[in-house]
């Protein structure tokens, strides 16, 4: 495999979204695309901003501008927060796009025509006291598989059993509240997803090495019995239906949505020599994987694939599904219509993105929820970052600097202490390497930390400060491994918090566009030419203080006990 096509789940396009967008895709995708190029493989990092469905449209709406101004507008301002978070997305797309519409009909036209697509009068929530149809995450209710007493018409957030508003019990309007909701018959286009369960299980057989997580609610789906999903919807905003009969509804967005990742590339390969089919429709030297939240699960592992199975074209099946549990924040639900948590702006402008970057990889919710608190992660970044990291880096280029004028000092014969870091060295290179190959974010963290860790205790057995007392020359082959040492601890550092990585990597004299993964043995430490000139890097992680967060700008709601 020499090629992944690597994709994050596309973030709804209203409102800035929070550290747990961040967190449970965003920001993993980020990593492993970086490492990948790292390590010398071709990528293709996808993304973009989801902008269909009734919440958009009623943000807009509240915002008192038309949709299509309202998503245009949300769309730059997620994409620079996602710029300055260093996220390194090959294309940022937007399902509203032209793209995304003539493929989406496209395909809905090869399933139609492929006989999956049925007709189906259906009930559909109406609320007298809205006047208007609801569709189906505007209905809220208790869920009959669960008793969670608010799920929504389409999911339900706690089990996540896809749902129809019908099956709630009492249901309501999550507009108003009013309970008069009645269900009146309209047509609709039904998606025949039932048709596919044996293409799936047969399919999902051979994903074997999918995370269990991912692998368990896809099962879980299937055992429940697959069922037709209804594909249209009475809006005005969203991709429109080419269908006589039905030119005044639109595609349901989870219809359209996956099929954005496909319309990404499709805009990726506008320039030049990039065609868009090297990734999606070629052989066997394509990877592709995606990484989402638990709640995007059944659509990537069930849906979608069956939209592409069905519609015959020739497009690619996701290759890797890694998913995530949640981000909690002081112990309760982060939330975006409650403006409860931190904010990705709020972040940014509270602290470097490195800062953030590095706890949410370190702390992934990859096998259970993550609960931020503001004293975790103060605590975690002090000691990874400033205590370890930042001081690895600033002990050894100032002594280098005030010891030897700042030049990178010729190593004499090293001996037993540099003959066991290189083994030392080698076996977490190759471990961090399994780690970042199976997707596992927080032993690929804990593995650059142990990195880190090494590098310093070298240092201080090694202790060049004595040494320099009588021994020059062991003190400049000493010096010389530690700086090599540095560069090492930031190339690794690179995919988890890239702009501090670079910044030590200049004051080497690197090349910060080659941040190439680190050779095996000896010459990892021999890579930095003797003579060379170095410099020491500003303070990269000034300790930072609870306090620091606790005069937060808007977006940040404190937890609620
Ligand atoms: N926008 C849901 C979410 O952000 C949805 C993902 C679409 S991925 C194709 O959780
Ligand atoms: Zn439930």
């Amino acid at each position: 495999m020499s090629k992944f096509l690597i994709t994050s789940a596309l973030p709804y396009v209203n409102g800035v979204k929070h550290l747990g967008n961040l967190a449970g895709s965003l920001l993993p995708a980020d990593i492993h695309a970086r490492f990948r190029r790292q390590t010398g493989h071709d990528v293709l990092f996808l993304c973009g901003t989801d902008e269909h469905g009734t919440p958009v449209e009623l943000a807009a709406h509240a915002a008192g501008v038309p949709v299509a101004d309202y998503c245009a507008r949300q769309h730059a301002v997620q994409a620079d927060i996602y710029r300055r978070f260093g996220l390194s997305f090959d294309h940022f797309s937007r399902t509203s796009g032209e793209a995304n519409r003539r493929l989406t009909q496209e395909i809905f036209r090869c399933l139609d025509a492929a006989g999956f697509i049925e007709e189906r009068t259906i009930l559909q929530a109406y609320s007298p006291t809205d006047r208007r149809f609801l569709p189906d995450r505007y209905v809220v209710g208790t869920c009959p598989y669960c008793g969670h007493p608010n799920a929504r018409g389409d999911q339900c957030e706690s089990c996540t059993a896809l749902l129809d508003p019908e099956d709630l019990r009492s249901p309501r309007s999550a507009i108003s509240g009013a309970t008069d909701v009645e269900f009146r018959a309209t047509r609709h286009l039904f998606f025949r997803l039932s048709a596919f369960d044996g293409r799936l299980r047969d399919w999902l057989a051979t994903r074997r090495d999918w995370p269990p997580l991912v692998r368990s609610i896809a099962r879980k789906w299937l055992d429940e019995g697959l069922r037709d999903r209804c594909i249209t919807r009475d809006l005005e905003w969203g991709v429109p239906v080419p269908k006589a009969g039905f030119e005044d509804k639109v595609f349901y967005v989870w219809f359209d949505a996956p099929i954005g990742y496909i319309a990404a590339a499709i805009e990726w390969s506008e320039a030049p020599s990039r065609d868009w089919r090297d990734w999606w429709q070629s052989g066997e030297d394509v990877s592709y994987v995606q990484f989402l939240a638990k709640d995007n699960v059944p659509f990537h592992a069930v849906s979608f694939p069956a939209t592409l199975l069905g519609s015959g074209l020739p497009f690619r099946l996701v290759d890797t599904i890694k998913g995530f549990n949640w981000l909690t924040f002081g112990g309760g639900k982060f939330s975006t219509s409650a403006a409860r948590g931190i904010f990705t702006d709020t972040a940014l402008a509270l602290l470097p993105a490195d800062t953030w970057r590095w706890w949410l990889a370190a702390n992934a919710p990859e096998t259970a929820d993550t609960d931020f608190t503001v004293t975790r992660f103060v605590d975690g970044v002090n000691k990874d970052l400033a205590d370890i990291f930042g001081n690895l880096v600033n002990r050894c280029l100032a002594f280098a600097n005030a010891r030897f004028d700042g030049t990178v000092p010729e190593a004499g014969d090293t001996g037993p202490l540099e003959h066991q870091l290189v083994r030392s060295l080698d076996t977490h290179l190759a471990r961090l390497r399994r780690h970042h190959e199976s997707l596992a974010l927080r032993k690929a963290a804990d593995e650059v930390r142990a990195i880190w860790r090494l590098a310093n205790a070298y240092l201080a057995e090694a202790a060049p400060w004595s040494a320099i007392r009588n021994d020059t020359g062991r003190a400049a082959t000493i010096v010389n491994t530690a700086i090599n040492l540095v560069r090492v601890s930031a190339l690794v550092a690179w995919p988890f918090i890239p702009s501090s990585a670079e910044k030590v990597l200049c004051s080497l004299g690197e090349a910060a566009d080659l941040v190439a993964w680190p050779q095996r043995g000896r010459s990892t430490l021999s890579a930095i030419p003797a003579g060379r000139r170095i410099a020491v890097p500003p303070l990269l992680f000034p300790k930072i203080a609870v306090a620091d967060l606790q005069h937060c700008p808007s977006g940040w709601n404190q937890p609620d006990g």
